[in-house]
């Protein structure tokens, strides 16, 4: 009832192309299901260079942006919708640092990734940012509003 008060974020997570080229997308959804999180959207997806653009548009000066591009459109990505109270920071606890060999060990890049330009997996770094992002990369009809029948012990 108390955890009700509270602000419901949206968080947009993105299994990249390394993860599903070495069959982890699995592993993942797994991780954020098991903490308890709500799933609002999924699908297997092959992104433009403008959509990846634009995602990464704060990135745009940095010197590896181009590889960022290139990485990001080499292959499908799983793009996710999680939701719920406190989502957008404890997905990133559970993701761990950008670079994989400073994520602490229990974090999904400390576990399975060595380097930051294939680290996996990408999670949205503010509530403003994952509804932005969500809208990137979703059609509102591709989003499911739905209540899980165990939502009550969860929160
Ligand atoms: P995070 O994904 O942890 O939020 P950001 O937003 O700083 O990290 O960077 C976005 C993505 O850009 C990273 N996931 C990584 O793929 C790439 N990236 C960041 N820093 C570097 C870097 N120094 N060299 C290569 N790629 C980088």
């Amino acid at each position: 009832l108390i955890a009700s008060l509270e602000q419901v974020d949206q968080t947009y997570i993105m299994v990249k192309p390394d993860g599903v080229q070495r069959g982890l997308v699995g592993e993942i959804i797994t991780r954020f299901e098991k903490k308890g999180f709500k799933l609002t959207g999924l699908k297997l997806f092959k992104c433009s260079k403008d959509l990846a653009e634009e995602h990464y548009k704060d990135l745009k000066g940095k010197s590896f942006f181009p590889k960022l591009i290139d990485y990001i459109t080499s292959g499908p990505v799983v793009c996710m919708a999680w939701e719920g109270v406190g989502v957008v920071a404890s997905a990133r606890k559970l993701i761990g640092s950008t670079d994989p060999l400073q994520a602490e060990p229990g974090t999904i890049r400390g576990d399975l990734a060595v380097q930051t330009g294939r680290n996996i997996v990408h999670g949205s770094d503010s509530p403003d940012n994952g509804k932005r992002e969500i809208g990137l990369w979703f059609n509102e009809a591709e989003l499911v509003h739905w209540t899980p029948a165990q939502a009550a012990w969860l929160r």
